[in-house]
């Protein structure tokens, strides 16, 4: 396959003004007709007239009305074409309903939707499906259904027919079309411009459509909030949403024509858990925040994709943040980054934010331009400030408004509106891996000397890394925990750095990297007493969190290294924030939740060693136990406290409360054979009170019944079924997990045509890391059995879940070799995807 890079980039030869495309649905024989009106590009560094198009038939084609026969490969096609302004048109055949890899125009259900991101839109019809060209759409659908919905605002419709028209100018990735028997939530919207906004969900007719409510709220929660917060109105008369079962991704910002993966919209107490309110709440949020960074303000070409995704991502942390809490949602997303991030920039699948190369697309929609592109985000702002922040955001709307931009572009506007050098700042785009930074420090007559080294590891095609520019957050404290010198940015841009305190009565403690000011691994030695010391006074609450979190990791180290009894520290430390009423119960369920195993593997094997997913397993086995056991008066006393009475709602205070209430829960099921989780099950009346005693039954080996009780409840909603199979993937025994794995796959309601219900028993299995690292290779035969199959149908998950194997490097002979020949033999499958192809070559290496 074609390796594409970001150094060959050119301007398009042919721009769009307008393109007029006519639908006539049919499952298996849909018609396009596309008008498409081109003039040649000043720009240009070319005149060849190239369209991209893919698994279509070609019906007919003409240029200013005169039929053409172009020349077509499976890629696109070529033709002659006149100097000046003309008009393409053509008329192909698609087929939706046998399209199961769920991009371009597909049935789902009987509903026809489309996923045009990032190159669907080529399966679609005939066009420069690149992003750096816009056009104004004018969409036509003709098809026996009762709801036809395209992009922008309704023009006109009759029986079996809609016309759409979207004044603003597009790329294709962002075109979307749905045909269905759907039902619409309906609410409204004002903006601060005066534009009444009608604003609808649309599902199908059923069981969903009590689930929109909440969703909806979201959507007008965001709309508020970006006028407030970043002067950003709506502006179309019409915002859409779409819930479809079968979808790839989370959802997709189609203009005014949203997407959504069902599970990520659909939501009621019943059905839904705390955390999946959240997870909706966000996914909206970022959807509708892409209308201004993403769909206004479009990327150039996919390498800057990082442009509208890490700074999207970024907005919607900011306004999770503003609704539930900043601290917690600052812990939440360092676990994310941590646990998936860093794993991936440390492995073989390691690529900078902005890559310079790929071979498809679809496999970098990644959490690293994602989340570490968000990150970046976050780390401008610390540098230039809250108000330098504002002043270049202000000015890159202002100045790319209706562009397709660069990374180059966006530093840009920070460059001008704040009069910082950026120039360091910018290999965070470049660079890949994570910086790793080094504490040591020293105390001599009144001044304290803290001195940073850092140092970025090879990453593949990146052997040698430069020093980055990266904002350090420090704190001082004193040994009475007071804190005495307040939280400010040390800017680390050597390799060593040393950063002097004067004036100060005795050595102080160090709150270093507070807020988790950058996505770096802090080295940073400390004594169990002194992060005991820290996670009972840090003023800075990330840090709080976060030194229990590196006693929890060194205690499970030495479990597993020397199985060494925990130090009384640790359980000291734990039990006093448990009891400390003060706190919030958010922020005590985080202090509460231990590494994961994956998370104590990387330290493991950052510490030098060879992991082994097993003893892991029993260090955490074993510390819970402890835990529980050195808590155990205190529990049932917090247990009772964080009751929730009244009926359901999702905010975050009571969410705090079911959390800290249901990781007690678990822990008192260790002790007391699953009374209280049993008790709490049967009484339930929501999906979170629910699901949890049903895990923290299923992880101590009980729950049989509950299990079948819960299928019989839920076997009509998908969305619970999915919580239903992957609950037991994730709560199985190491040596059992394939066999309750493959016997999943075995009922009658587990179909690999459904992505979610796909990820819900294998995501659930490489999770769930000594199951999937069982030695005997169980679960790397099982995952490669069905990956192979997969990819038949559906490359893009396919591709997705095969990172599963991306740690293989990490483990014993015995694990690598079985992880290697899954992955040899999911390479030689005859006809492999490009997606997977590419993938399987980069996780070998
Ligand atoms: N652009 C989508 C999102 O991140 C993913 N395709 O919202
Ligand atoms: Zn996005």
């Amino acid at each position: 396959p074609q390796t594409i890079y970001l150094k060959d980039y050119t301007p398009p030869a042919y721009l769009v003004d307008s393109v007029h495309l006519t639908f006539k649905l049919a499952p298996t024989t849909t018609r396009v007709i596309a008008r498409i009106a081109f003039r040649p590009n000043p720009q240009a560094q070319s005149r060849e007239f190239f369209l991209h198009g893919e698994q279509l038939r070609l019906i007919s084609a003409a240029i200013d009305g005169q039929p053409v026969t172009p020349d077509v490969t499976p890629t696109g096609l070529t033709c002659a074409v006149p100097n000046t302004p003309f008009i393409f048109e053509s008329e192909v055949e698609i087929s939706p309903q046998t399209n199961t890899a769920l991009e371009g125009l597909y049935m789902s259900n009987g509903m026809y939707c489309t996923q045009c991101e990032a190159e669907g839109f080529r399966k679609i019809t005939y066009y420069p499906d690149r992003p750096d060209v816009m056009a104004v759409f004018t969409v036509r659908i003709e098809g026996d259904l009762p709801v036809l919905l395209s992009n922008g605002n309704p023009v006109a419709k009759g029986e079996g027919w809609a016309e759409w028209h979207d004044p603003w100018p597009k790329p294709a990735y962002l075109f979307a079309l749905v045909g269905g028997n759907l039902v619409n939530h309906a609410d409204s919207f004002t903006t601060m411009e005066g534009r009444d906004v009608a604003l609808n969900i649309w599902v199908r007719p059923g069981d969903d459509e009590h689930k929109c409510a909440f969703g909806m709220g979201a959507l007008k929660a965001s709309m508020k909030w970006d006028e407030d917060v970043y002067g950003r109105a709506y502006d179309l008369d019409i915002f859409n949403i779409v819930a479809v079962d079968d979808f790839n991704m989370g959802a997709m910002e189609n203009k005014g024509l949203n997407i959504f993966n069902s599970s990520a919209v659909l939501a009621s107490a019943e059905t839904a858990t705390d955390a999946n309110f959240e997870r909706i709440e966000a996914i909206i949020a970022h959807e509708y925040f892409h209308n201004w960074t993403g769909n206004r303000i479009t990327c150039r070409d996919w390498f800057q994709l990082c442009l509208k995704e890490g700074l999207t991502v970024f907005r919607d942390q900011q306004f999770t943040g503003d609704m539930r809490g900043h601290a917690a949602k600052r812990i939440d997303d360092a676990v994310v980054l941590r646990a998936h991030q860093f794993r991936e920039d440390g492995g073989p699948l390691a690529h900078p934010v902005r890559p310079a190369s790929f071979v498809e697309i679809n496999n970098f929609y990644t959490v690293t331009v994602y989340e570490k592109g968000a990150e970046i985000i976050g780390m401008l702002k610390r540098l230039v400030g809250d108000d330098g922040y504002k002043k270049a955001l202000d000015l890159y709307f202002d100045r790319h408004d209706g562009d397709a931009a660069t990374i180059e572009d966006w530093l840009r506007v920070f460059e001008d509106a704040t009069g910082r050098d950026l120039t360091q700042f910018a290999l965070w785009y470049a660079q890949a891996g994570t910086p790793r930074v080094t504490v040591t420090d020293a105390f001599d007559n009144g001044n304290y000397q803290l001195t940073l080294t850092q140092m970025t590891p090879p990453t593949p095609g990146q052997p040698e890394k430069a020093a980055m520019h990266i904002p350090v957050a420090v704190g001082l404290l004193d040994n009475a925990g007071k804190e005495i010198v307040p939280t400010r940015i040390l800017e680390l841009t050597e390799p060593v750095q040393t950063f002097t305190f004067e004036g100060l009565a005795g050595k102080p403690v160090a709150s270093i990297l507070r807020g988790f000011s950058a996505p770096v691994i802090l080295d940073h030695t400390q004594t169990n007493a002194q992060r005991a010391f820290l996670l009972a006074h840090d003023t800075d609450p990330f840090n709080r969190w976060d030194a229990g979190r590196a006693l929890a990791q060194d205690v499970l180290h030495d479990m597993v290294r020397d199985d060494k009894v925990p130090d009384a520290a640790f359980f000291d430390g734990l039990a006093a924030v448990l009891r400390d009423d003060r706190l919030d119960p958010a922020f005590r369920a985080l202090v509460l939740g231990l590494p994961s195993q994956d998370d104590t593997a990387q330290a493991l094997v950052d510490a030098g060693q060879t992991p082994d997913p097993t003893a892991i397993f029993q260090a955490h086995e074993a510390l819970g136990l402890q835990i529980a056991q050195h808590l155990q008066d205190t529990l049932p006393r917090i247990y009772a406290q964080m009751a929730v009475t009244g009926p359901y709602t999702p905010d975050a205070k009571s969410a705090g409360k079911r959390a800290l209430g249901n990781r007690v829960l678990a822990l008192m099921s260790k002790i007391d054979g699953g009374r209280q989780a049993a008790a709490q099950y049967a009484e339930a009346d929501n999906m979170t009170q629910q699901l949890a005693a049903l895990g923290a039954l299923l992880n101590i080996g009980k729950g049989l019944d509950e299990l079948t009780a819960f299928e019989t409840q839920w076997q009509h909603d998908r969305l619970v079924m999915d919580k239903w199979f992957g609950l037991q993937v994730t709560c199985a025994g190491p040596e059992n997990t394939a066999n309750v794995a493959a016997r999943l796959t075995a009922h009658p309601a587990f179909t690999m045509k459904n992505p979610n219900r796909f990820r819900a028993v294998f995501g659930a299995l490489k999770a769930n890391a000594a199951g999937f690292h069982d030695p005997s290779g169980a679960s790397y035969d099982l995952l490669a059995d069905w990956l192979i199959k997969l990819d038949a149908l559906n490359p893009q998950t396919t591709a997705r879940m095969v990172t599963s194997f991306d740690t293989w490097k990490r483990y014993d002979t015995n694990r690598q070799d079985k992880m290697r020949a899954a992955l040899g033999r999911i390479a030689g499958t005859p006809s492999l995807s490009r997606d997977t192809t590419e993938m399987v070559t980069r996780i070998l290496g």
